[in-house]
């Protein structure tokens, strides 16, 4: 039996790099010397695409138009914005993404992150290891605490779930802002974010990103945040102007921020490192061996169940799947 051709815009885990070229004939673009030719070469004959955020390849339209016999596009991660949705859509593909197996997991480091940020817990390590605390005496009180917040959630889907669960048990006051209210949810429903920004001193981001997104937290949001601000990222750095971001944490328009996620990663813009009032991290949300073992496999059966031409297991829902 021939294997069907499968198209992989970067890297995978081992776990899926195994299990795909066990099963497909497949096409690895970052080892191709030349990407144009391969893509001429075999684009025609392609029939799934594995790609994630993390390969820094966009599947946008120029792509799709090259895959022309595209079924299925089974993406690591649960964010697909890396991904053109309409063109897919119109080319009748299938997107697949990795939902729920790394909602606890993303939910965990975001209250890390939280945490860290408000009571400087990074900072307070780089002083002891620094040897300061012996010298200089005991770190400083942190001008923040979670005793006397209240949280905004940005998005409250199955990972925000995730994120207010933990929250309530530390007995935090939380309202949310998304385009509509959600049945069944009792916390204060904000449509307008800035009107959410006025009310609260913590936003906490885990949306998707894409271009009803884009730059949502901008300098007017920020400025309803105020002095006591803290803004905490695990979306998509797209969806702040990082630009008025990084004015606002210099002018101390905002308290202090938390990012794990920025625009144009892993290259981050370099002016955030020059800041002291700002967390930064790699973009760790869901990077545990164990949570990305599950991510990974199922990336894979996604790739398999299209293989074999049965349903997928989580199509995204832009692309409900309505048979091969
Ligand atoms: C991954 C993520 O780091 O699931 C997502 O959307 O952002 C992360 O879990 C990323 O997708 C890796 O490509």
């Amino acid at each position: 039996m021939t294997k069907p051709a499968l198209l992989s815009t970067g890297p995978m885990m081992p776990l899926i790099t195994d299990q795909i070229e066990a099963a497909f004939e497949v096409h690895w673009m970052h080892k191709a010397g030349d990407v144009k030719a391969m893509i001429s070469e075999v684009g025609p004959r392609i029939e799934a695409v594995c790609t994630g955020s993390h390969t820094g390849v966009k599947t946008d339209a120029a792509l799709l138009a090259k895959l022309p016999r595209l079924k299925i596009i089974s993406n690591f991660g649960v964010g697909y914005d890396t991904i053109d949705v309409p063109a897919a859509v119109k080319q009748g593909v299938i997107i697949s993404n990795t939902p729920d197996v790394l909602n606890e997991e993303v939910a965990d480091t975001a209250l890390g992150l939280l945490l860290s940020t408000v009571r400087e817990l990074s900072k307070a390590e780089t002083y002891l290891r620094a040897g300061r605390w012996p010298v200089e005496g005991d770190y400083r009180l942190t001008p923040a605490s979670l005793r006397d917040r209240k949280v905004g959630m940005m998005g409250l889907g199955r990972i925000g779930k995730a994120i207010t669960r933990r929250l309530e048990a530390f007995g935090l006051p939380i309202s949310y802002y998304s385009r509509s209210k959600q049945a069944g949810v009792s916390y204060p429903h904000y449509a307008d974010l800035t009107a959410l920004a006025r009310d609260v001193d913590t936003l906490i981001a885990i949306l998707p990103g894409g271009p009803a997104t884009q730059n949502i937290v901008n300098a007017e949001v920020l400025k309803a945040l105020g002095p006591r601000g803290i803004f905490i990222n695990m979306a998509r750095g797209s969806i702040v102007d990082e630009a008025a971001l990084i004015a606002a944490l210099k002018n101390r328009t905002i308290l202090s921020a938390g990012l794990d996620v920025f625009q144009n990663e892993p290259k981050i813009n370099p002016e955030f490192l020059t800041l002291d009032n700002v967390t930064l991290l790699p973009h760790v949300g869901s990077a545990s061996i164990f949570t990305r073992d599950q991510m990974g496999q199922l990336v894979v059966d996604n790739l398999i169940l299209y293989r074999d031409r049965k349903p997928p297991v989580t199509p995204v829902p832009d692309t409900p799947f309505k048979g091969w």
